[in-house]
């Protein structure tokens, strides 16, 4: 690999690049000056962004837009479209360029001039839903190569479903040093070349320069010989030669692989002392800086103007894939109706109703008649027996967690590369690059994942399920073995503070389901959820059924409700959630022995009760004299229900490795604990 290029380096005159063949009349470098262009003067404007990274990638960027990329500006929701991920989400200005130029309305050249303002859809980093062709939400580095993983995926299963004529796409990435040296990256290219996803392409920024200077300083792997190992198709091209770039994606179009391009970049090219410098990574390049860069590339527009004939070559490219998009229409209307209609139904993301409340009755009907005491992974899995065959579009997972987590049903085939059929996926030992991929799947549409894993290892999951809420994607995540009652495995494998950390991110649904029916309704709920993720933290020790009358209504759909009391006046309450909640029963049995009224409500959703109107959060909550919360975890979360001066029976430690019953004991956390506390705080001690 080359050093970092020398800031002195000359810049050949743009006129004077090579053109690929069949190019249109404007010059491929006056395209490409054009995203630089933008760039500069928007971060210029803004006072701070990245105009490095755009102006580096200009030439590729221009190449992947004009020939490759099939897209639609007036349609961003064709399904088949291509997918574009910019990785690298600091470059921003890459794609809000190219959105401009390209013909996005929405992306006028006043949201260009508003880049980093608030109110404007050019935010610092691109955001899902802020812009029409932003596909994900990026700057988390090695985020969107993950989620383009999930994507690539969420296609070759959607292109098994209802055949190549409805889908057949690619999917790109821009990724940058810092998104492959992500420990995440590890984990997507791995899974992807495992799946030989060969319509995944990924365009490597190679620029040799990350914040702190040049790359020498922290990094010394050769990308193409690790991409190799991991199975994919990987080259090297100069990523300012036009005709290179054409001939490394006309190359990538029919892989069997996923494919690598290296492209050698110089970061901020065209700027005069600042080009192939950390220099101009991050900052505003500067007048002086910028009017060298213009003359270098021979750009004599006013800032934010675009010559008319170029912004005309860009717009044709735009409009590019016009007939490739009513091709695929006629296609699509020439399937079969039924077919037609279930494929509309799960671009849309719409559930379907009928089938969803069928399976949930049923579910909850067989539990009725034939409560069973189970673990509520295991319960978790009864639901998904009757879930899965009626949704479809439930693509599950586990990372190497199957027998555990109880995500995959009998005769679920998983997805392998000779077949992606299946509705389940082996992620291996890759959290961090499932729950991302989740997220690229969701994005893509036509799919709900869910997955599995240990709820300890929620932490490994943590960056990407902040971005599905930030997205606000239907992701779910199953999460068993949910505290200390996982016993044996001790500390390590002993979640305490996760359903806090959980809670603490915004829009993000926590459900700890305290037997088989609340496991079915929190299920149902977090299908429903269309606009945010879930996690579902799940047992793997037995628990009696609770609740063993049939109710149509899902009892959990508010959050928190009266499981157990006295027809009258209760002295306590005791508010608890999942495993805890039969412990708070049995409590509230003690105090009744002693002439203490006490009920008990489940909590099976903070979330969902804290969004509740004041008055039915009121109700629920009580006045009573005595409050307590039990969950074996942190307290941290729980004063918005017991108040600062309640009861807590909890954790405050990291466990420890002994059998369940045991531990319940050692740490405090029993029916007599609870009703000690109560009796205590009564004076009747
Ligand atoms: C997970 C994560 N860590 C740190 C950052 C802050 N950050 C933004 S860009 C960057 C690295 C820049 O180097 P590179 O990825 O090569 O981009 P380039 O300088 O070539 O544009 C870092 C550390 C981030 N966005 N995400």
């Amino acid at each position: 690999m080359s050093a970092k290029a020398s800031p002195t380096a000359t810049v050949a005159p743009a006129e004077r690049r090579e053109q690929p063949a069949g190019s249109p009349a404007i010059a491929h470098a006056s395209m490409a000056n054009a995203i630089r262009a933008l760039a500069m003067d928007a971060v210029e404007q803004a006072k701070s962004g990245h105009p490095g990274m755009p102006m580096g990638m200009a030439d590729v960027a221009t190449v992947l837009f004009s020939r490759f990329l099939k897209f639609d500006p007036t349609d961003s929701n064709w399904p088949d479209r291509d997918r574009f991920v910019l990785s690298a989400g600091h470059g921003s200005m890459l794609i809000y360029a190219l959105l401009y130029l390209t013909g996005y309305e929405a992306m006028t050249i006043e949201q260009i001039k508003k880049f980093r303002q608030l109110g404007s859809i050019t935010a610092g980093h691109p955001e899902y839903g802020h812009a029409p062709g932003i596909e994900t939400t990026t700057g988390p580095l090695g985020q969107g190569l993950a989620n383009a993983v999930g994507m690539a995926i969420a296609e070759k299963h959607l292109a098994t479903e209802f055949g190549d004529g409805a889908v057949d796409h690619k999917t790109y990435v821009i990724a940058s040093d810092g998104d492959l040296m992500e420990g995440i990256s590890h984990e997507a290219i791995a899974l992807a070349g495992h799946l030989k996803l060969n319509k995944l392409i990924v365009l490597f920024d190679d620029n040799n320069i990350s914040i702190d200077g040049a790359l020498s300083l922290a990094d010394s792997v050769d990308q193409v010989k690790r991409f190799e190992a991991a199975g994919w198709a990987a080259s090297r091209i100069d990523g300012h030669d036009a005709a290179a770039i054409n001939a490394a994606l006309e190359n990538a179009q029919t892989s069997d692989k996923p494919v690598l391009i290296a492209c050698k970049t110089k970061i901020g090219f065209g700027a005069p002392t600042k080009q192939g410098s950390e220099k101009s990574h991050g900052s505003p390049l500067g007048a002086d800086e910028i009017a060298g860069a213009r003359k270098t590339l021979g750009w004599t527009s006013a800032p934010f103007e675009v010559p008319p004939d170029i912004l005309k070559a860009w717009r044709t490219a735009g409009a590019r894939s016009k007939s490739t998009h009513a091709e695929w229409k006629a296609r699509l209307g020439a399937l079969d109706a039924g077919k037609r209609a279930e494929f509309e139904r799960r671009t849309k993301g719409d559930l379907p109703k009928k089938a969803l409340a069928d399976a949930v009755r049923g579910i909850k009907e067989k539990l009725a008649v034939q409560p069973k005491e189970m673990a509520t992974r295991t319960a978790c899995e009864f639901a998904l027996e009757s879930l899965i065959p009626a949704l479809p579009e439930m693509i599950g997972g586990s990372a190497d967690l199957t027998g555990s987590n109880n995500t995959r049903i009998k005769g679920m085939k998983a997805i392998s590369a000779a077949d992606f059929s299946g509705r389940f996926i082996h992620y291996g030992v890759r959290e961090h690059g499932m729950a991302a991929a989740m997220n690229g799947m969701a994005l893509h549409g036509g799919i709900i994942p869910y997955s599995g894993t240990f709820l300890v290892f929620s932490d490994y999951c943590r960056p990407a399920i902040r971005l599905a809420a930030i997205m606000g994607k239907r992701v779910i995540h199953v999460m068993t073995h949910d505290s200390i009652g996982l016993g044996e495995d001790g500390p390590t494998h002993q979640p305490v503070e996760h359903l806090a950390a959980l809670r603490a991110i915004p829009n993000l649904m926590v459900f700890r389901p305290c037997d088989a029916i609340e496991t079915a309704e929190c299920w149902q709920l977090a299908l429903e959820a269309k606009n945010r993720p879930s996690v579902l933290a799940l047992t793997r020790q037995n628990l009696p059924q609770l609740r063993n009358r049939f109710d149509n209504e899902n009892i959990c759909a508010t959050g928190a409700y009266e499981i157990a009391g006295p027809d009258g006046r209760s002295d306590v309450s005791i508010f608890a959630t999942g495993s805890e909640v039969a412990i708070a029963v049995e409590s509230a049995q003690q105090l009744a022995e002693r002439g203490v009224a006490a009920r008990v409500v489940s909590v099976p959703c903070f979330e969902l009760f804290l969004e509740q109107k004041e008055e039915h959060r009121r109700a629920v909550i009580g006045d009573t004299k005595v409050k307590i919360g039990v969950e074996a975890a942190i307290r941290q979360g729980w004063d918005a229900i017991i108040g600062s001066d309640g009861i807590f029976v909890g954790m405050t430690s990291f466990g420890a490795s002994a059998p369940y019953k045991e531990l319940y004991k050692k740490f405090g956390i029993s029916a007599e604990a609870i009703a000690h506390a109560a009796l205590t705080k009564l004076g009747k001690m």
